[in-house]
């Protein structure tokens, strides 16, 4: 029998609903030294919590994280609620000698962040494990992107293009959901899903931002105020309205430590796209292009073939020796969204159980967050060049 480790989980709405499928299929697709157990679900209402632990599959519930991690059936704490509330529970959770994933961006300001990291090094000293829920790094296309930078086949780094493109807030009567307000969400388009590519890029390439500089726009500054939901599809309309205080969109320019130019697009306003994280990069020895749209491909083009047969193949990656990819189907049976989590918690539990710090770590949050930071402050400033701390 394996050891059993038991997960207690904050907030379920669309996350924690991601987050519970990962944690329920996990064990039985990769062979793992720990098994996790879905001890325990926390949300703020008794009802709508119990509802959620049913159908979800967790065992037990609270409405006070401060319960949770009190615990003993919890070793693993899983922070999925909105932004405002990850620097207290993760912290609180780690002093707690809890392991902790927590959803991204890591927090909604620097000094958050900061406060998270220094409590993650700390906790690791002792043996406390952290990560950070970049989910889209465990897409095997992106995770194959990463190795073939990192064996060279691209050579020197050039261009970076990233864009993540999404369009579920076109209709400007669609309500002032917590996405929406800065109080709950740090950023808009720029924290939520910037933040993602941010961590992409860094991640396929192996190197950080060292600069920025950026624009942010809210096309739709007033909407509709909703409540009775913990989600974003905004509950039941008030009649009345309220002031969006996040950007909708933003674009940066940015220089990475290898000498590389990179671009990024993250946008709630891309009529008809939606959920497209994109990236390009393009190297001295070739080039490679993703859109999570066509999430089991990677574009491949290898500069160092001869002119007649150069040019961009596609790899399908759902091939045993592809990042995660022979733990599920054979080959060409594709995965899909849920996928990436179950990939997060399967490298977070070999982590934990290793006794290793798993990746992103909250340090690699943070340095995120300080890219999200320097945006703001260049688009704040006329766009001026700004340096990522
Ligand atoms: C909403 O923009 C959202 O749910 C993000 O918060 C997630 O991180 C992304 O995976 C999908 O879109």
């Amino acid at each position: 029998m394996k050891p059993v480790i038991g997960v207690g989980m904050v907030g379920h709405a669309f996350m924690g609903r991601a987050h519970s499928q990962a944690w329920r299929s996990v064990a039985a697709f990769f062979d793992l030294p720990v098994v996790p157990s879905m001890a325990v679900l926390c949300g703020r209402s008794p009802e709508r919590t119990a509802a959620a632990a049913e159908a979800l599959g967790w065992a037990a519930t609270e409405t006070d994280w401060k319960q949770l991690i009190k615990r003993d059936d919890v070793q693993i704490v899983d922070i999925c609620t909105p932004g405002d509330s990850h620097a207290e529970i993760a912290i609180a959770a780690l002093a707690a000698g809890k392991h902790v994933l927590c959803e991204k961006p890591l927090a909604n300001t620097v000094a958050e962040a900061e406060a998270m990291a220094a409590a993650a090094r700390e906790a690791a000293a002792r043996g406390v494990r952290s990560m950070v829920a970049f989910n889209y790094r465990r897409v095997p296309a992106v995770a194959l992107a990463r190795r073939l930078v990192a064996e060279g086949r691209l050579g020197e780094l050039r261009h970076v293009r990233a864009q993540y493109l999404q369009d579920w807030i076109v209709d400007p009567e669609f309500p002032l959901v917590w996405r929406l307000q800065k109080e709950h969400a740090g950023s808009g388009a720029l924290g939520d899903i910037g933040a993602h590519i941010i961590d992409t890029a860094q991640f396929v390439t192996g190197q950080n931002l060292t600069g920025v500089s950026g624009l942010t726009e809210t096309f739709v500054k007033e909407r509709p105020l909703a409540e009775g939901s913990e989600g974003l599809a905004g509950g039941s309309r008030t009649g009345a309205r309220g002031t969006v205080d996040v950007d909708d969109a933003a674009l940066f320019i940015g220089r990475l430590e290898g000498g590389a130019l990179a671009s990024f697009e993250a946008t709630r306003f891309a009529s008809g796209r939606k959920n497209a994280l994109r990236i390009e990069v393009n190297g001295s020895r070739g080039s490679l292009a993703f859109d999570f749209e066509a999430m089991n491909e990677l574009w491949f083009h290898d500069q160092t073939l001869a002119g007649a047969e150069a040019g961009f193949r596609r790899i399908v990656v759902t091939e045993p020796d592809h990042p995660y990819a022979g733990a599920w189907w054979p080959p060409g049976h594709g995965l899909g969204y849920e996928h990436t989590f179950a990939h997060e918690v399967k490298d977070f539990l070999q982590a934990v159980a290793a006794g290793t710090d798993p990746e992103p770590s909250f340090a690699d949050g943070l340095r995120v967050q300080r890219v999200l930071a320097a945006v703001e402050a260049s688009a704040a400033g006329e766009s001026r060049w700004t340096a990522v701390e």
